[in-house]
């Protein structure tokens, strides 16, 4: 191999994963919460558990918020919290807006026929822009639960018109350094037609809107079989990919940890990021984590998907990119195949121990996590665990 093992390790380094506030709560599906012990009661804990991820993987330093689940009083509140997180060596991330989680919202947020409906939804994402100047964070992430169930319910175009009415709203209302991040799922809870279904409609809003505007890829929103690198190949050549939402999934928006349903496909998704130049600062390619754990101790799941995503973009880096293109240019499909299929097949264990020990980190971040004595301090501190957002 000709890959350059010291650049490799520079990427690794340079990486950073933001994990969610809602991985650390309790959640569960429809049918039951398992309740955890010791798990956050409120956005401080979180960021507490948060700063134990970002202590013993290095690459972990900022925290996505959901509002209202991580709402905080007081009109310093979100300003405080930033510095809470900030004493912890973190930062707040993405911003996350709920206009799903309300009866008013029943027959959509921003889509809704009722203009009195869209109004109070529209407010909320400019509340979230105002929490942004508060905390500091650069990115806005919309996400809509808006749709119908059944033909002739609405009008689809005519949702789509108070959808971008909406967002341009929201749009005008950014700061000079922030962004507007747009996901797409094709279906649930909308399970005849969605608003935002699918990145072409994400990216037709955004490219609308203008260059604050980008589309965010949650792994888990797709039809199974979608090409999900060639979506990204073609964002980022478009300069329309802000980032992702890192899950996987078996059947449908399961929400398990990244890497672990198919590492072949975070794989290939990480070689066109690194193929595309989105491993660099500038790009602004956000890599977020969007998972749930259910049944799972959640600190460790959390660092365990880290370390998943640093797995797959080590592999990335490993594609040795002159083989593979001249195999490519002289038609060689054998030769270009083995050449991604090489660095998918390395064990890139060691090299990302390496990496670790050279920041002074524990090789092994999830056993360093265990003889900590964190789990065992929650669990004896923390009575009364709250909820994650879903089902709450
Ligand atoms: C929707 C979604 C979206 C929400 C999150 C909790 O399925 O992926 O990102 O904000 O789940
Ligand atoms: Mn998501
Ligand atoms: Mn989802």
């Amino acid at each position: 191999m000709t890959t350059d093992l010291s650049a490799v390790k520079a990427a690794l380094k340079a990486q950073a994963v933001e994990t969610p506030s809602w991985a650390y709560g309790n959640s569960g599906t429809r049918f039951k919460v398992f309740a955890q012990a010791g798990v956050p009661r409120t956005p401080q804990e979180k960021l507490d558990d948060a700063a134990r991820v970002h202590e013993f993987t290095g690459v972990a330093p900022t925290v996505a918020l959901h509002i209202p689940w991580d709402r905080v009083e007081g009109p310093t509140g979100y300003a405080d919290l930033a510095s809470y997180a900030g004493e912890r060596g973190l930062k707040l991330g993405a911003i996350n807006s709920n206009v799903f989680q309300n009866d008013d919202y029943k027959l959509g947020s921003v889509a809704n026929p009722d203009p009195r409906i869209r109004r109070k939804a529209t407010d909320h994402l400019l509340d979230c822009v105002d929490i942004m100047d508060a905390t500091g964070s650069q990115d806005l992430k919309l996400w809509f639960a808006d749709g119908t169930n059944y033909p002739g319910q609405d009008d689809i175009a005519d949702r789509q018109a108070r959808l971008g009415e909406a967002l341009a709203e929201v749009y005008e209302r950014l700061g000079d350094n922030q962004r507007m991040l747009l996901e797409y799922k094709f279906f649930e809870p909308a399970f005849y037609a969605t608003d935002v279904p699918d990145w072409g409609t994400a990216y037709a809003h955004c490219l609308k809107l203008g260059p604050k505007a980008q589309v965010v890829v949650d792994t888990g929103h797709h039809a199974p079989g979608t090409n999900i690198e060639f979506i990204v190949a073609t964002l980022l050549r478009e300069n329309k990919l802000g980032g992702f939402d890192f899950n996987s999934r078996f059947y449908a928006d399961d929400d398990l940890m990244v890497g672990a349903a198919d590492p072949f496909q975070l794989f290939r998704i990480m070689y066109e990021v690194a193929r595309g130049g989105g491993l660099k600062a500038e790009t602004g390619v956000a890599f977020m984590l969007d998972q749930c754990h259910n049944i799972e101790a959640k600190i460790p799941a959390i660092i365990r998907s880290v370390m998943n995503v640093q797995e797959a973009t080590a592999k990335a880096l490993l594609v040795d990119a002159d083989t593979l293109r001249a195999a490519q240019q002289s038609g060689d499909v054998l030769e270009a195949n083995a050449a991604l299929m090489d660095a998918y097949n390395t064990d890139v264990r060691p090299l990302l121990a390496e990496v670790r020990e050279e920041l002074g980190l524990d090789p092994d971040p999830v056993a360093a996590y265990k003889a900590s004595g964190w789990a065992e301090k929650i669990i004896a501190e923390r009575v009364g665990g709250e909820q994650a957002g879903w089902g709450a």
